[in-house]
């Protein structure tokens, strides 16, 4: 198996993680910058390439104007990175517990005229009362500079705290203040899944070019299911750290185990799933 790679990282030594800790916890987010660089903008703009104009939202949280490509991880070497990105890894592990899995992973254009994105906070489908700490956190990061004009992900500072009233409050169109995640191409929002916010509105002559990867805490459901959408093979090629992230790692004491056993194990080349072993070998 592959070691975990830092190509297209920038050094990881100066990172400030505690300074970015803690402005997620006091705002609900934190911008870093310089997460890929110009030669991993290149891969990225590359990697997506053959995908783009194909596809728009079939709704408007999608977005109709909007195209989106789904499990980018596992699209190329620069998403594995990102995903993997040992400082975004080291803010969102503040948040969640040891083993925690990537919950989504996905490109996102928004093309001119798109309009707002309803606001939302991303970790809202796992069915427990706010306030709360986030089962999730997410990042979104621009591909394209990010400005007000060509639809930079709004946010609402402090609403990671929220409990029901003032977040019902805003779902019937209260409008607290927001903050624009104005930032430069290769720059990243990380965010806990509690924080209110949305893509903008893309005023501008020209899409708009993000991505989201997103992270769950181990025992909860991931958004992606990564088992069947992501061949074994290519997966098998991937770092143990994504590997891990991809649900192939148990959470303490045996959450995850196949048939008993570390599901590391099904990426053997020659791994057939335990039943149909045990079955052939009765014959
Ligand atoms: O693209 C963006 O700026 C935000 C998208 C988002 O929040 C979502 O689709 O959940």
């Amino acid at each position: 198996m592959d070691a975990p790679t830092t190509a297209h990282l920038a050094d990881v030594s100066a990172f400030d993680a505690a300074g970015h800790i803690a402005r997620v916890r006091r705002d609900g987010y934190t911008i870093v910058e310089g997460i890929l660089d110009a030669s991993g903008i290149a891969a990225f703009r590359a990697g997506v390439a053959p995908y783009l104009g194909r596809w728009r939202g079939r709704n408007p949280f999608e977005g109709l104007n909007t195209e989106r490509i789904y499990t980018l991880v596992a699209r190329g070497k620069v998403f594995e990175d990102l995903a993997a990105d040992p400082r975004i890894l080291a803010v969102v592990g503040a948040f969640l517990k040891p083993q925690f899995l990537l919950s989504a992973s996905h490109a996102i254009r928004i093309h001119p005229g798109e309009a707002a994105q309803s606001l939302h906070f991303d970790d809202s489908f796992y069915p427990f009362e706010r306030p709360r700490p986030p089962l999730g956190m997410s990042v979104i990061g621009a591909v394209d500079a990010f400005t007000a004009e060509n639809g930079a992900t709004v946010v609402v500072p402090g609403s990671h705290v929220w409990g029901p009233a003032e977040v019902a409050a805003v779902r019937d169109g209260a409008r607290p203040k927001m903050v624009a995640f104005e930032m430069p191409a290769g720059a990243a929002a990380v965010f806990v899944g509690t924080l209110i916010h949305g893509a903008g509105a893309n005023a501008s002559d020209a899409p708009r070019l993000g991505y989201t990867n997103q992270y769950c805490e181990p025992w909860a459901r991931t958004q992606e299911n990564w088992f069947l959408g992501i061949p074994r093979e290519r997966v098998r090629a991937m770092s143990p750290t994504l590997q891990a992230l991809l649900g192939y790692g148990l959470m303490p004491p045996f959450m995850g185990k196949v048939s008993g056993s570390h599901p590391i194990k099904a990426l053997a080349p020659d791994w057939v799933p335990p039943i149909v072993r045990q079955e052939r070998d009765e014959r």
